[in-house]
């Protein structure tokens, strides 16, 4: 909802003639169109009502499947036919990759969407755990990071750009059960696949209603981008402490790729020096629902969650858009 970034900020304000605007104070009113028209480097505006649309999609799957969307069940299956339907409509090349070894007896697959543009020896992967825990319908964890990447990938397929890298998104299975899809992926890859992905960028339980603004491996240049995007909101992001080898990206860091990425926390508390700077409760966990039932559509920070979608724009058009 927000405009992105100061270059297109820039460029908009001068092409709608309404000055200069300080940087997040005043941004112009969200057209629901990007600024390619005005710079052909500019990230789009990724729309959070979209996100939040994949989420109810989500959501109901989860209801009509016995409340849960856990690997091994057909809430599971269908939120992967969800994803690769929309992907598929959008014009990708979709893979599902069934887990043959290292996760739970039952699992369903990885689904993995390529777009099929820029150089295939230069892959900047964006990935995003679609299975949730059986207690709940697994909204924040991980409906949030699975919802931003989708919308995500249909942003740019919608805008087309001409592409420099390859963009390569993934929806992992069975991470509930020990980051298993994720890691069976890696091990599948041969060395020249491996040393071909420049960076992975892990999503997951990026709208904690109680969140912070956490960044995996902060200080690394594959995180660059995406701190650039939250440092240029003022939002001050923390070093992603909690999660760390406890998501997806900790098969591929292991495997020498760089890794990066949002989270918003999940059981453990905020400090008063972080209420203090991105207020919120300080003394309660960052996702007071974390692996609950109550994990539902009410249990989304919208504002967190837009600011996530953004930044995975911002970050895929600065390694990947030429
Ligand atoms: N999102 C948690 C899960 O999938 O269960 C893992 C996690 C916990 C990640 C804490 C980050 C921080
Ligand atoms: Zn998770």
């Amino acid at each position: 909802m927000r405009r992105p970034f100061a270059v297109a900020s820039f460029s908009l304000a001068v092409v709608l003639g309404c000055g200069t605007l300080p940087a997040a104070a005043a941004a112009p009113a969200d057209t629901g169109r990007s600024a390619t028209a005005v710079n052909a480097l500019a990230a789009p505006d990724v729309d959070v009502t979209k996100v939040r649309a994949h989420l109810s999609e989500l959501s109901a799957i989860a209801a009509r499947n016995g409340g849960n969307r856990r690997s091994t069940t057909q809430g599971y299956r269908d939120s992967v036919a969800y994803v690769k339907g929309k992907l598929q409509a959008a014009g990708y090349t979709v893979t599902e990759q069934p887990c043959t070894s290292g996760c739970t007896s039952g699992a369903g697959p990885n689904l993995i969407a390529e777009w099929p543009q820029g150089d295939a020896n230069n892959v900047y992967m964006f990935g995003a755990h679609l299975d949730s825990v059986s207690a709940g319908p697994g909204m924040n964890d991980n409906g949030s990071g699975s919802a931003a990447l989708l919308e995500n990938a249909l942003a740019l397929a919608q805008q087309n750009p001409a592409m420099r890298n390859r963009v390569r998104f993934a929806w992992w299975t069975d991470e509930e059960q020990g980051l298993n899809g994720s890691n069976f992926y890696v091990r599948s890859l041969s060395s020249t696949q491996r040393s071909g992905i420049r960076a992975y960028y892990n999503f997951d339980m990026v709208a904690s209603t109680n969140g912070g603004y956490f960044i995996n491996r902060i200080t690394t240049s594959a995180a660059a981008p995406m701190k650039a995007y939250w440092d240029s909101l003022g939002l001050q992001p923390e070093e992603n402490t909690e999660g760390a080898g406890r998501s997806d990206d900790y098969p591929f860091q292991q495997a020498g790729i760089p890794t990066s990425g949002y989270a918003m926390g999940a059981s453990a508390r905020k400090t008063s020096a972080q209420a203090a700077k991105w207020g919120g409760t300080a003394g309660s966990a960052y996702d007071p629902c974390y692996h609950r039932s109550c994990d539902t559509l009410t249990n989304i920070n919208t504002t967190g969650l837009n600011r996530a979608a953004d930044g995975i724009a911002h970050t895929l058009w600065q390694q990947a858009v030429s």
